[in-house]
Formats: structure tokens, C-alpha cells, sequence
């Protein structure tokens, strides 16, 4: 297992966020909390109680009036000793109790540095850890309660329980190696072929509802195509609810690539309109064109928009044709409120009448979206995940598989077993890269 490394200096950070307002905290935690405490305060306060206190400077000149709270290690939130000022939440006084803290010996905390500190002293796993950043990030509050799922470790609970039932599984197996020949009888005996085909299906179980948990994170990219004029941007705004595409009758209108993120029942869709895809001799265009590519070769659905009068044209083909394979599309016919007949709708080739302009059929839209995107309504117990977790869920199930197919080779079958054990311990940190736990908590922000 991967050795954590204690730490023996002192960090500190303005916690909340950046601006005014009514309250500002200044976080500390390390050893050297109880001395910067009696420097500021005067004394060092009984943990976990409210203090009302004067925060003073060098020449014990007051900086600020406010709640101080004290954590001794390890019942604090990274497991050190934590003071917490709760000043005013101006930027100027938050600044000079931290320069006070710094000078007193403690040094600004990195981005996640305090998350970090409660994952190496065990306070979390990694999951866990990721979870305190997703719930902050989250752009819905079905999001807000995935990462609060997986923070109370819900998620961990889960991988924690396959792993368990791997050691298990792989000692049965192991031990039979040394008595070769009794081995398949005494794995007959105690249904490992059942206990394998259990972890397997939990782990496709597990992978089911982290990939929603994943979708809710890292939504779906939603990329709108098209000739010029279709209404891709008149499109956009009806999604997005405002105007903020530029729409007109001119060809050629939008030229550079509008981003929106929008959110529908909690997943965040990230829309881009594109520059219409056409020949054409004018230079920002045609840039906005080459953008419009490299736009469609990263997104994770495609809406082809469609004018209605003029149903499927070969310009249209011609786009649809030249997309990738593996991208999911969907035929979009707009303008159907110039119609005069109402449209048969075709459900099975995924192609939907709307009209951008009155609003017609864009729930129906809307709803065709999160199918595609592959959500599915499982109420209240999706735990939030993120793409590394999907990945090393895929990995572990790919050895499982590979591991059901060599019970004549026990040797073969034990190593399979170990990989996927190590696959599902990098979820919850405990066979994790230390550049990847760097990589994982410099994204966080600073004070958590
Ligand atoms: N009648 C009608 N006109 C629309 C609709 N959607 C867009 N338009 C018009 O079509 C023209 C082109 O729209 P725009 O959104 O700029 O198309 P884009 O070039 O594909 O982005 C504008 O004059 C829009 O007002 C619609 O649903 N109905
Ligand atoms: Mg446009």
C-alpha cells in the first residue's frame, strides 16, 4: 500500500468565497495551531466551543471581533489541530488575519491542501475527497445530493464491499494452488464460480448507477449543427431561456462557437452553436467552419438542425454523412410553425418537429436528450461519480470477465482477481498514483 506522508507544517487560507460578505473565514490547520491561536487570541480556546474573541495583531492592536473555533487533533475535519476566525467578510480584513496567521509561522495552503490533509490522516478516502469538490462545483441540486451521497461515502461503501469479496475469493482460489489435486472439488465446495458471477454482477450494478452519477457531474456535450439559416442559434437561445446567440436572416450570421451550459432535470447540457456549415470564400467564417469540426469530433451528441419546409436536402445529407460514426445524432426539423400540416412524427429515427420560434416540441426535445445521454430517472440513490471511477469500474469488470473464462488455470484466475481488486482500490485511494492525487487536488479550490 502506498505510504502517506505526514505533514509537520502549518497551513492556512481565506475559505470562503472571494468578494464581501457578511462573514469571512480564515482557516488553520498543522501543529503550530495552538501557538498562532494564543498569539491572536490571547489564549488557546477549549476545542469545539464558540468563542467570541478579539483577533489582534503583533502589537495586540485588535484586526477584527469574531468567532473562533478550535479543533484538536484528531477530531477536526484534516485530522491536525484546525482554527477557524470567523471574521468580517471584507477582502482587506481577511487578508490581514491571514497575513497575522503567516506571520506567525503557518504558510498559504495550496488549492484542496486542506481535503488532501483530511484524506492522508484517513479522515476520507479519495472518493470521498472528490466528492467535497463535485458537491461544491455541482450545477443542480440533484447533483448537490449525488456528491452528498458520495461524500458520506455511499460510493466508498460500495467498492469497499467488492474489494472485500475479491481478497476473500482470491484466498479461496490461492489456497487450493498448493493442493493441486483436490483444487476443483474444493472450489465446487465452497461456489466460487457463484461468488465470482455475484462480484460480477455488482460491479455491473455499481457501474450502472456511477455512470448516472458521472452524467449528473460532467453532463453531456451537446454540439448544434446545420446548414446556415436552419435556426441553430434561434435554438440555443429557446433552450438556453435568453437571447444569446445573435439570430437574423442572414447566412452566415454566427460565426465563432457560442458555449451555454443549461441544465435539464439536473444534467448539466454544455450547448454550442457553430458557425453553419457551408462553402464559403469570407475568412472568419471559414475558421469558424474548422472550429465547427473539431467542435463535433469532442462532443457526445450532435443535433442536426433541419429547416421543415424543406425536409432532408442533400446539402443535409452531405453533413450528416461526413459526421463520425460513433456520434450519436439527432434529426432536429425546425420551423414547423410555417407548416401547414402538422408533421408524422418518427420516433424510431430519432427525429423530432419543433419549432425554436414558438417554443413546440422542445420539452419533447429535451426529453429526447437525456435518453440519448443515457439517463435514466433512479430517484434517490445515485452517488456522484466522475470519469476515472467509470474507467477503473470497466477495468475491473474486463478482468472479472477475463477471470471467469480461467478456472482451468488457477494461477491465471488469481491474477485476474488481483488486477481487479487493485482496479476498484484506486477509486477509494488506496492503490492511486501520487501524480494523480496531485492532479486530483490541484483542481480544487483554495481554503478547501
Ligand atoms: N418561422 C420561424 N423562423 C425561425 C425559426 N427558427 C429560426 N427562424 C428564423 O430563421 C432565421 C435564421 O435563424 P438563426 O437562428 O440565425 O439560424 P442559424 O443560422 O442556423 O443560426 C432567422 O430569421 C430566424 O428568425 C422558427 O422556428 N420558425
Ligand atoms: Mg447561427
Amino acid at each position: 500500500m502506498r505510504q502517506k506522508r505526514l505533514k509537520d507544517d502549518t497551513i492556512c487560507a481565506v475559505a470562503t468565497a472571494a468578494g464581501r460578505g457578511g462573514i469571512g473565514v480564515v482557516r488553520v490547520s498543522g501543529p503550530q495551531v495552538a501557538f498562532i491561536a494564543q498569539a491572536i487570541l490571547g489564549q488557546t480556546p477549549a476545542p469545539r466551543r464558540v468563542h467570541l474573541a478579539n483577533f489582534c495583531d503583533h502589537k495586540g492592536e485588535t484586526i477584527d471581533q469574531g468567532i473562533a473555533l478550535y479543533f484538536s487533533t484528531p477530531n477536526s475535519f484534516t485530522g491536525e489541530d484546525v482554527l477557524e476566525l470567523q471574521g468580517h467578510g471584507g477582502p482587506a480584513v481577511l487578508q490581514t488575519i491571514l497575513k497575522r496567521c503567516i506571520e506567525l509561522g503557518a504558510r498559504l495552503a495550496e488549492p484542496g491542501e486542506f481535503t488532501q490533509r483530511a484524506y492522508i490522516n484517513d479522515k476520507v478516502d479519495l472518493a470521498q475527497a472528490e466528492s467535497v469538490a463535485d458537491l461544491i462545483n455541482a450545477s443542480s441540486e440533484q447533483a448537490a445530493r449525488s456528491a452528498m451521497r458520495s461524500l458520506q461515502g455511499e460510493f466508498s461503501k460500495q467498492i469497499n464491499g467488492l474489494v472485500e469479496a475479491l481478497i476473500n475469493l482470491r484466498m479461496l482460489v490461492e489456497s487450493t494452488l498448493d493442493f493441486p489435486e483436490e483444487e476443483i472439488d474444493f472450489l465446487e465446495a465452497a461456489h466460487a464460480k457463484e461468488k465470482l458471477n455475484v462480484i460480477d454482477q455488482q460491479i455491473k450494478d455499481v457501474l450502472k448507477v456511477a455512470k448516472q452519477g458521472a452524467l449528473l457531474r460532467e453532463g453531456v456535450q451537446v454540439v448544434l449543427i446545420g446548414q446556415p439559416n436552419v435556426g441553430k442559434s434561434s435554438l440555443l437561445n429557446r433552450l438556453a431561456g435568453e437571447e444569446i446567440a445573435i439570430v437574423t436572416a442572414v447566412a452566415g450570421t454566427t460565426r465563432d462557437m457560442i458555449r451555454k451550459e443549461i441544465s435539464v432535470a439536473g444534467i448539466p447540457l454544455h450547448l454550442i452553436d457553430t458557425a453553419g456549415l457551408r462553402e464559403t470564400v469570407d475568412e472568419v467564417e471559414s475558421i469558424g467552419i474548422a472550429r465547427t469540426w473539431a467542435t463535433i469530433a469532442k462532443a457526445d451528441l450532435a443535433l442536426v438542425i433541419l429547416d421543415a419546409q424543406q425536409g432532408l436536402t442533400e446539402a443535409d445529407k452531405a453533413i450528416i454523412k461526413s459526421l463520425p460514426e460513433s456520434l450519436p445524432i439527432l434529426h432536429v426539423f425546425n420551423k414547423t410553425d410555417l407548416l401547414q400540416d402538422t408533421p408524422k412524427e418518427d420516433n424510431a429515427n430519432l427525429h423530432i418537429y419543433l419549432s425554436a420560434k414558438t417554443g413546440m416540441g422542445i420539452e419533447k426535445l429535451q426529453h429526447h436528450l437525456l435518453e440519448i445521454a443515457g439517463w435514466e430517472q433512479m430517484g434517490e440513490g445515485v452517488f456522484m461519480a466522475r470519469e476515472r471511477h467509470i474507467r477503473a469500474l470497466n477495468k475491473a469488470s474486463e478482468q472479472i470477465s477475463q477471470a471467469n473464462q480461467s478456472w482451468q488455470q488457477l494461477e491465471i484466475l488469481a491474477e485476474e482477481l488481483t488486477q481487479a481488486q487493485k482496479a476498484l482500490s484506486t477509486i477509494t485511494g488506496e492503490f492511486t498514483a501520487d501524480d494523480l492525487l496531485g492532479e486530483i487536488f490541484s483542481r480544487f479550490c483554495i481554503g478547501k
